[in-house]
């Protein structure tokens, strides 16, 4: 170890590729569901959709992402919601389900060389053979996703590159999935293991076979940190999910940390963001945890928030297949440094100087550190000696008067006898770079934000749906899809209909009844109107509902006013989606097969009901929750239909 004792303030680092180079780098990338993440971005009229996926991945633009990471949906609450499963039940295959193939394929459209990978978090329930475990039936659970990446190629014309296989699946082995992919003709496509912790490194090192099978050791919410076991097996590193923050300028500094710090401490090639963008409900689990926000459809307004921005800061000038440089490290005050090149004399060097308490991430604990103002001189050597000047990009956080400045091009630097010095503040970014392409993309400001619509209707009369599910309705338990009924004679042909008629196998603790909320969550005062079919006999029942006061993981504790009817003849009225506190009860002559229309109102303490337009019941007092969104569902996992939805909120 060599200590240089210098004389003047500014600490020296030499940059250079002398003793040999780093890891490949991989790749920056944000992750699509685990789950319904996107949920709400599919209905942005244009041009604002294109806009945000501008944002996210055109190239020398926003983000400009490099990986995109999707659900491979298997019908179970994953977070903020459920997303469709390709194979329902046993027989059934469907590639158009969802909106992850259209967000692949927009991803794509905008930067053909980005990279796509998959992994599932639940499954249905078929895949467990009546068990909620989806791994003892490996060659069951490895076909299935299989299909899925099959399903890519045939229908959209897709290449995955990555599959994951998560946490709890060390009994669906690499192993077996690296046989299957072999089998079907894709040797092509890599495995990612575990996608959780650790500690598949050390079966890897016992096991060659195993070893042989995985392509990436992901690691999740690493915090920048990996283990001896993971460095033996030379295999490739990655945060193959991190971040999770809410993105305000401490998400951007957590995101500016980590992007450098995966690296410099962990020798992690890739780090992917959950979640990508910010496309559900605010009020679901972690509100606004995405890189930039995307979540009101219905007004056409966005933020751009400073994680894009930080993003660009390595995403516009380095590609998956830039090699690290051994010389990066931590600054003498604080803060780390990384560089990358194109092994063709391009050098790239991003520098982040962010405070313990201005970029705290979610998980795991942040230990204490100091960073502080600094001068640091940077010596460029070996093939990087003879480099003349470097464009420069800055970022600068300010959490006093929040007049940051992010992505800001500054003067050309010029170098002397190969080097430069920086005056860095705390809470800054700084992008050194031969590229000159990079660009910060902007559109006139989108429209100001305003709250859903206080008057909301949806006859589901869509010919040929763009996307499987319509539009704002958020699944919580359960998958609402557009339906026809061919053999209707009347006004319900085009309906929409809750399709899972077995428990999946869950990730979360899904609800017993099916449930889709949609709405303002602080609505107090609406009338929620809809016409119900049930498909299941005698047991069978349907709710719509108002004030649901809560989504996401939660879901099965969600109070509000539901009303039900069912195929018995009764009807009941609850405070809660178990249907435990009932607020009123009674006949209402409701059968199997035949459609109805409910009416629910709630003012104040009080709601009321009605059926096919006369009053049902009345004045049950409502004292809490008191506000939510409206909902419609089932009582248990149970085919039904829904049409003519109608809100109107006071
Ligand atoms: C992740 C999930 O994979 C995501 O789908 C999403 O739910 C995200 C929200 O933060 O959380 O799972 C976790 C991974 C690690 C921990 C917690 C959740 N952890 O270490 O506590």
């Amino acid at each position: 170890l060599f200590l240089a004792l210098d004389l003047c303030s500014a600490q020296n680092y030499v940059l250079s590729d002398d003793g040999g180079l780093g890891r490949v780098f991989d790749g920056i990338g944000g992750l699509s569901g685990g789950g319904a993440t996107s949920r709400l971005l599919v209905s942005y009229a244009e041009p604002y959709r294109s806009q945000i996926l501008d944002f996210l991945f055109k190239p020398n633009f926003g983000a400009s992402l490099h990986i995109l990471k999707v659900e491979i949906g298997g019908d179970a609450q994953t977070t903020d919601g459920t997303e469709p499963s390709h194979m329902h039940h046993e027989n059934d295959e469907n590639y158009y389900r969802g909106y992850e193939w259209w967000l692949m394929k927009e991803a794509k459209k905008r930067n053909p060389n980005i990279t796509l990978i998959g992994l599932p978090w639940a499954f249905p329930g078929w895949v467990g053979h009546g068990k909620n475990w989806p791994y003892d039936y490996p060659d069951v659970t490895a076909t299935y996703v299989v299909n899925w990446i099959l399903g890519a190629k045939q229908y959209h014309d897709l290449d995955i590159q990555y599959v994951g296989v998560s946490t709890e699946s060390m009994s669906l082995s690499p192993k077996v999935l690296r046989n299957m992919l072999d089998k079907v003709g894709l040797p092509g496509v890599g495995i990612i293991a575990a996608d959780g912790d650790w500690s598949v490194a050390n079966s890897m090192i016992l096991d060659p076979y195993l070893k042989n099978s995985v392509d990436v050791i992901g690691a999740h919410y690493p915090g920048t940190t990996t283990i001896t076991e993971a460095l033996k097996t030379q295999k490739k590193l990655w945060s193959s999910e991190d971040y999770s923050t809410f993105n305000n300028e401490v998400g951007g500094g957590c995101w500016a940390r980590i992007l450098n710090q995966n690296y410099v401490n962990g020798q992690m090639t890739a780090t992917i963001s959950w979640n990508l963008v910010a496309s559900y409900y605010e009020d679901l689990p972690f509100g606004r945890d995405g890189l930039m926000t995307a979540e009101e459809p219905w007004s056409g307004n966005y933020v751009v928030e400073s994680p894009i921005w930080i993003t660009a800061h390595t995403t516009q000038f380095t590609q998956p297949g830039w090699t690290y440089l051994q010389t990066v490290g931590h600054l003498a005050q604080g803060g780390s440094y990384i560089a990358l090149t194109d092994g063709k004399g391009n050098l790239t060097v991003v520098i982040e100087t962010m405070t313990h308490n201005h970029s705290v991430c979610i998980r795991p604990p942040l230990p204490p550190f100091n960073v502080t103002s600094q001068n640091a001189t940077f010596q460029l050597k070996g093939s990087f000696a003879s480099i003349k000047e470097l464009q420069v990009w800055r970022s600068q956080f300010d959490f006093k008067t929040s007049k940051a400045s992010f992505f800001e091009k500054l003067k050309p630097l010029k170098l002397v006898d190969g080097s430069f010095t920086l005056n860095l503040a705390e809470d800054e970014v700084y992008t050194l770079t031969t590229i000159s392409t990079g660009s910060k993309g902007s559109y006139p400001d989108p429209p100001p934000s305003a709250p859903f619509p206080k008057v909301y209707k949806d006859d589901f009369d869509v010919r040929s749906p763009p996307f499987s599910e319509a539009p704002y309705f958020a699944d919580q338990t359960g998958v609402f899809e557009y339906y026809i009924n061919l053999t209707d004679p009347g006004p319900h042909v085009f309906t929409l209909r809750q399709v899972l008629t077995e428990r999946p196998i869950t990730w979360a603790t899904d609800a017993d009844q099916t449930i889709s909320v949609i709405g303002d969550y602080y609505w107090q005062n609406l009338t929620v109107t809809c016409d119900v079919f049930m498909e299941k006999m005698n047991a069978g029942g349907v709710f719509i509902a108002a004030r649901v006061d809560k989504g996401g993981q939660s879901i099965r504790s969600a109070k509000g006013v539901f009303f039900w009817v069912f195929a018995d003849g009764t009807y009941k009225v609850t405070n809660d989606l178990v249907g435990e506190t009932v607020l009123a009860e009674g006949q209402s002559g409701t059968e199997v097969y035949g459609w109805y229309t409910l009416s629910l109102t709630v003012k104040g303490q009080y709601a009321s009901g009605s059926l096919n337009g006369y009053p049902l019941w009345k004045n049950a007092v409502v004292l809490t929750p008191k506000a939510g969104w409206a909902a419609i569902g089932t009582r248990s996992f149970e085919l039904a239909q829904f049409d003519n939805f109608a809100l109107v909120a006071e």
